[in-house]
């Protein structure tokens, strides 16, 4: 059996990105991802779409998924929220400027030339200085997946937990890579006015803050903090190289 990549993407009429996806699968299930991932980007009424498949040839490596909590009640107040969401990051070692940096990066859109990026910002724990080689694009984390045979299980458990929705599955199982390629913590929410929840996971736990900014925002992004002396572009590679299946 062979293990393909199938990656889709959609874009509007002036190229802004509307979504994306990424399945690691075996040959025998291409078909029906390739429709999955079509049906997913339908919903964004895009202008064009486009589905790369491509067969990996390293051998996968299987990594354990994050335990995934609520960070606080549903409806607490947005400064309540973010002070337990800085609190977990302090926990992790980043220092209380970075973290108030790493936030107003988020509240305004983190791209050099203004707005949301499609990837991440580096930002390094103590001295916040940016690494991420192209500050408009950022850093992405890709070639990861729910391993097949635990696909459903992870669904249910989250639908148990009280977690339904797509997103929360899709960002756990990134921040699950993204943490360990080395990155020490990662904060993030949506750029989607209307999904206000967001994340922070380190040291093993992905918390969930619902509410981290106010409804109707269209910025957000992610951030992932990095040692001082971090080798960018060996975590570059172990992020965007390095194929992971994510093993309930
Ligand atoms: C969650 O529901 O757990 C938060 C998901 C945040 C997703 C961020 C994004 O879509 O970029």
């Amino acid at each position: 059996m062979n293990i393909y990549s199938v990656r889709m993407r959609a874009a509007d009429e002036t190229g802004h990105h509307l979504s994306g996806m990424e399945r690691l699968v075996l040959d025998d299930d291409i078909a029906k991802t390739v429709q999955e991932l079509y049906q997913r980007a339908w919903h964004n009424h895009p202008h064009d779409v486009h589905i790369t498949i491509e067969k990996i040839d390293q051998e996968i490596t299987q990594v354990p998924v994050l335990r995934i909590r609520s960070g606080i009640p549903n409806k607490s107040p947005k400064s309540l929220v973010r002070t337990q969401a800085r609190q977990i990051l302090l926990d992790a070692q980043i220092q209380s400027d970075v973290i108030d940096y790493a936030f107003s990066l988020l509240d305004r859109g983190p791209a050099a030339s203004g707005g949301n990026m499609r990837g991440a910002v580096l930002l390094t724990k103590h001295s916040g200085r940016r690494l991420e080689p192209d500050k408009d694009r950022g850093v992405r984390t890709v070639r990861v997946d729910v391993h097949p045979k635990d696909r459903d299980r992870l669904h249910r458990a989250l639908v148990q937990q009280g977690f339904p929705h797509p997103r929360t599955q899709d960002a756990l199982i990134l921040a699950t890579k993204t943490l360990w390629a080395g990155v020490i913590a990662e904060l993030g929410w949506s750029d989607d006015p209307d999904y206000t929840t967001g994340f922070v996971a380190t040291k093993g736990t992905y918390w969930r803050f619902e509410g981290i900014k106010e409804a109707g925002v269209n910025l957000g992004g992610r951030i992932y903090f990095v040692e001082e002396d971090e080798d960018t572009a060996e975590l570059m590679n172990r992020l965007q190289q390095i194929p992971i299946w994510v093993m309930v």
